[in-house]
């Protein structure tokens, strides 16, 4: 079996990875399984000219894999990480270009970081390696990894969305994006409409055209693009206790749950107003609901989210203010992590999942929420339709995170559905979750990665 490389800006201990949650798990579940190597950051930060900048560790993680890490200097760390990464590229991918900030001294750094991390990284790769790289900070990686002669199987997976073409060609550097992700074997997205939006870039840069095949010729590159739904592995959350009385509050009162990284792209501020709104519109379920929201700090030296930081604590005071009782507080907010049999724990005492991102690549939350589930009393996921997860997630109740009237209707639907409605609705979601799990989404991308590489290489013989 080909060792996988695995590529992504935060490398982490395998058993510090599976309690992070998200992608670091089903990248830590795939090296358990398989040998591989899993390359990137290991979260320091150097003085420039430091002698540990090009001098890669490499350290046994758990089963046959290695982990291979490098520091950042701060500059790199300010103009390529909160910088690039983080103030241009995120904003934009989740359309709001109002929030980048265009430096032209990010870039530089961004290109600079991936050339030194191409360059640690091509001495550690074995003729028969399967390159996999993670997110928006290493786009560039395949361009600078093939400029150094590496000829094995590259592939890109991208966990956030791709926005429409008129916003990705607002970026400065979007031709040098577009043909940096045409130099991958395969680029893997979450959805349907990701696909068509970086098909649209490609053809709209004036770069692409469709093949007969169904792969794309992009800057003179044949490249495949497809859809692999990054998913959970449901086991892990199945078989939770319910834990009750979290916060002091009426014992018969029902609980949401809502948890997000503070995130200005998880449309908090809408969903602690449509709470709010549904209290003061439907008062018979004053005291008898709370709404606990997880909202773990993220990225904090970057300037907008300090702001989103300010509004919940402003909304949340607001609203417990005026509506909360001496017993009963109707927001619970937690602006720190909480360990992950906790979170499963808190899920499955919770009549109501509340995700409303304005934007988001996937949702693993939501698909977390429903697989901690009781099977025969299920709760209810309120999920966003601009989250990747609502094209698969098709029976939850769907809204529109701007509409806080209709999300706060949605509350009082999800509390009155009747038991026989939710657990069809939890079977059916549960099949999806369960079909496409981690396990499917690695595998499938991989294989779908060494059929695109070897028709490269066919390509190139004939
Ligand atoms: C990106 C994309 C895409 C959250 N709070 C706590 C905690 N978490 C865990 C959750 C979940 C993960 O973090 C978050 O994953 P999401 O998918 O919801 O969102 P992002 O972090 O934005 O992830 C996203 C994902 O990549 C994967 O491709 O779905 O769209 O934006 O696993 O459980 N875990 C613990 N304490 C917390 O307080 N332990």
């Amino acid at each position: 079996m080909s060792r996988i490389v695995v590529v992504s800006n935060r490398v982490m201990e395998l058993r510090r990875a599976t309690q992070a949650g998200g992608v670091a798990v089903a990248i830590a579940d795939l090296l358990k399984a398989r040998p591989g190597l899993w390359f990137g950051w290991n979260g320091k930060v150097v003085e420039d000219g430091d002698t540990a900048l090009s001098d890669v560790k490499v350290r046994k993680a758990a089963g046959q894999s290695a982990l291979a890490t490098l520091p950042l200097t701060a500059e790199e760390h300010r103009d390529y990480y909160l910088g690039y990464s983080n103030s241009v590229l995120w904003p934009v991918f989740h359309n709001r270009l109002d929030l980048a900030h265009f430096d032209a001294g990010f870039y530089p750094r961004y290109t600079g970081v991936n050339k030194r991390f191409a360059a640690a990284l091509a001495s550690l790769i074995q003729p028969d390696d399967i390159v996999w790289v993670h997110d928006y900070h290493l786009i560039p990686l395949a361009v600078e990894l093939r400029r150094l002669g590496i000829e094995n199987p590259i592939g890109f997976y991208l966990h956030i969305p791709v926005p429409p073409p008129q916003t990705f060609l607002a970026i400065p550097e979007y031709a040098d994006l577009a043909q940096a992700l045409a130099a991958y074997d395969l680029v893997g997205l979450q959805t349907e409409a990701d696909v068509s939006n970086l098909i649209q870039v490609f053809k709209d840069s004036g770069q692409g055209r469709i093949l007969q095949d169904g792969r794309v010729l992009a800057f003179d590159q044949r490249l495949s693009i497809h859809r692999f739904p990054v998913g959970i592995d449901a086991r892990d959350f199945m078989g939770a206790t319910p834990v009750r009385n979290l916060v002091q509050s009426p014992s018969d009162a029902q609980r949401i749950i809502g948890v997000d990284r503070l995130d200005y792209t998880k449309g908090l501020p809408q969903k602690l107003r449509a709470f709010g709104r549904f209290l003061e519109k439907y008062p018979a379920y004053l005291r008898k609901v709370v709404l606990t929201q997880i909202a773990p700090p993220t990225r904090e030296s970057v300037e907008a989210y300090t702001d989103i930081r300010q509004t919940l604590e402003a909304l949340s005071g607001k609203i417990n203010g005026m509506f909360g009782e001496l017993d009963w507080v109707p927001i619970h907010y937690i602006h720190r992590s909480a360990p992950r049999d906790r979170l499963r724990d808190i899920y499955r005492a919770s009549r109501i999942g509340f995700f409303t991102p304005l934007r988001d690549g996937m949702n693993l939350v939501a698909k977390e929420y429903v697989a901690a589930q009781a099977p025969d009393d299920p709760g209810v996921p309120i999920l966003s339709r601009f989250a990747g997860a609502a094209e698969q997630l098709v029976d939850a109740i769907i809204v529109n995170p701007y509409n806080v009237e209709e999300m706060a209707d949605a509350i009082k639907q999800a509390l009155e559905m009747d038991k026989a409605e939710r657990i069809a609705r939890y079977e059916r979601l549960m099949s999806v979750i369960r079909t496409y799990d981690s396990a499917v989404w690695s595998a499938s991308f991989l294989a779908t990665l060494e059929a695109a590489a070897e028709e490269r290489s066919t390509a190139r013989i004939s």
